[in-house]
């Protein structure tokens, strides 16, 4: 295990450890090109750390963080630190009701956000009376009296970058992440500045082995545990270079960047990993050059895993980690992947499986897993009865069903809540319900998770119109997206006559995945 000391400021460490490096290229933005140097961040971030201070932001007070994936992102998320200020780091795919549920929920005093997602929050500045400043990333300049609003760039460019380091400790709050709950409300997940550090030893060089002249890219975006893991605190804390793409990322992207970049590290998750074995255009093995990838966010079918290796002659390491652990703490390991299994756990956390009476379970035998590892978030804010729940003293419940066998490999069983994880991001089953009943020609709905062709889960729903009236699949699915965040809509939708129901009328999503599975 990692000692840290009492007296510790995250965001200082990561860059301290880089300070012989000052020329040496941290984050490429793969469309702009932009090279951002050890150097140059460490002189931004400690310029806005000097920019929140001359704004009065006192240290634990919060800024949401609503940034795509460019150079600029890591500059603020440790500028934030370096002030001792909380960065909150959302999901850029989400909706301006999400958003308001996270201003109001985090009372965050800042806004930092990339121009693009601005029309997002613009109907909530001024409505969310907590949120006092909008700094906007992106652009150069703000025009003149245009808004209130602050250009990232200029704040940074007018202050010195004198280095005052926060008095934190280790176990100060020093970000925070959105964790998406069963009944839709995201819960505030409160990390201490020993977290990254931590996470980056255990599994980022005692699984990856990750090193300074690693080149690593994240398909998953940095507001995700895992992409921030992926492409933040490890390659920082080891000194290697980050590729960033602030788009999501198509195959002719992930292709693009690891042909001209030639990461040695990819981080992708099973759904983009089917999509690239499809690509008729994908590139031969001699012309990257991976040595390691990883898989996480939902349980990676064989076949891909498989496919995957024989295609490019490198293992993909599956695991699963979840925001609360902030990364992953059960993964397979290089030279000894046995697909079809989410592997042992990464040392440093011990797992446990438990069953509905409390008892652990033996090899063989189903229940949920829990972890007990030094990641673990202090709790949910605002929330006191799903901390309760989740963190149960020295234990995490991770709300996974989960298999040991006799060698420590673990197998994973599905979920112990409805939730469903869709291209490796949480969907609430009702959150899709609720948005379809407020269609005019709907009556009842059921949404439950069913296969695609690649064996990875999508939504499905199951509707029931009102007498007389009816709607197209497509005018169903374009309601859906029109509400909630992309990734949501259901993918396949049956219209029926009935849903199943107990005799006090409660739908049984459970005979429609027994239908389904049929
Ligand atoms: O989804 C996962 O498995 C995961 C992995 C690393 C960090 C966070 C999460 C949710």
């Amino acid at each position: 295990l990692v000692t840290i000391p009492r007296d510790y400021n995250a965001a200082h460490d990561l860059l301290a450890r880089n300070a012989q490096r000052a020329g040496k290229i941290a984050f490429i933005d793969a469309v702009s090109g932009e090279q951002l140097s050890y150097g140059e961040l460490t002189d931004q971030s400690h310029r806005f750390a000097n920019a929140l201070r001359a704004q009065g932001f006192a240290p634990e007070s919060r800024i949401l963080l609503a940034m795509l994936d460019t150079p600029q992102w890591p500059v603020v998320f440790l500028g934030c630190i370096l002030a001792g200020v909380v960065p909150v780091a959302v999901n850029t795919l989400l909706t301006t009701q999400d958003f308001e549920f996270m201003l109001r929920d985090s009372r965050a005093q800042g806004l930092v956000v990339s121009s693009a997602l601005l029309p997002a929050f613009e109907p909530l500045l001024g409505k969310v009376e907590t949120l006092k400043t909008v700094i906007v990333a992106g652009v150069d300049d703000l025009p003149e009296n245009s808004s209130s609003n602050q250009a990232l760039a200029a704040l940074i460019r007018a202050q010195p970058a004198t280095k005052t380091i926060a008095d934190t400790c280790a176990d100060d709050a020093c970000f925070w992440l959105y964790s998406s709950g069963s009944t839709g409300t995201p819960k505030g997940t409160v990390h201490l500045h020993s977290h990254l550090l931590q996470t980056a030893e255990l599994y980022g060089r005692g699984v990856l082995g990750i090193q300074e002249s690693d080149v690593v890219y994240s398909a998953a975006k940095l507001f995700f545990a895992y992409g921030l893991g992926n492409a933040l605190t490890f390659p920082m804390s080891v000194g290697a270079t980050t590729v960033l793409l602030p788009a999501r990322p198509t195959p002719a992207d992930v292709f693009g960047i690891l042909k001209k970049h030639q990461p040695t590290i990819f981080y992708g998750v099973p759904t983009l990993y089917a999509a690239l074995l499809a690509d008729p255009a994908r590139p031969e093995k001699g012309e990257l050059s991976l040595r390691v990838c990883t898989s996480a966010g939902e349980a990676l079918p064989a076949e891909i895993g498989k496919k995957w290796t024989a295609q490019y002659n490198c293992e993909i390491l599956d695991g699963i980690g979840s925001t609360e652990m902030l990364h992953i703490f059960l993964s397979n390991r290089p030279g000894q992947v046995r697909y079809g299994t989410t592997g042992q756990a990464v040392p440093g956390y011990a797992l446990r499986i438990v069953a509905d009476d409390g008892s652990e379970c033996g090899a063989g035998e189903i229940g949920e897993l829990q972890i007990n590892g030094p990641s673990a978030a202090l709790m949910y804010w605002n929330n006191r009865a799903k901390t309760k729940a989740t963190f149960a003293g020295e234990w995490t419940r991770s709300g996974d069903k989960y298999i040991r066998d006799a060698d420590g490999y673990y197998t994973y069983g599905g979920r112990s809540d409805d939730m469903l994880k869709v291209g490796g991001i949480y969907v609430s089953p009702f959150e899709v319900e609720a948005c379809l009943m407020t269609h005019p020609a709907v009556l009842e709905v059921a949404v439950i998770g069913a296969m695609d062709a690649d064996e990875l889960v999508k939504p499905k729903a199951y509707v029931v119109f009102k007498s007389g009236q009816a709607a197209t699949m497509e005018e169903l699915k374009a309601h859906v997206k029109l509400q909630l965040a992309p990734y949501k809509y259901p993918r396949w939708i049956e219209f029926v006559t009935e849903l199943p129901k107990t005799a006090t009328g409660k739908i049984q999503r459970f005979r429609l995945r027994q239908k389904q599975e049929r």
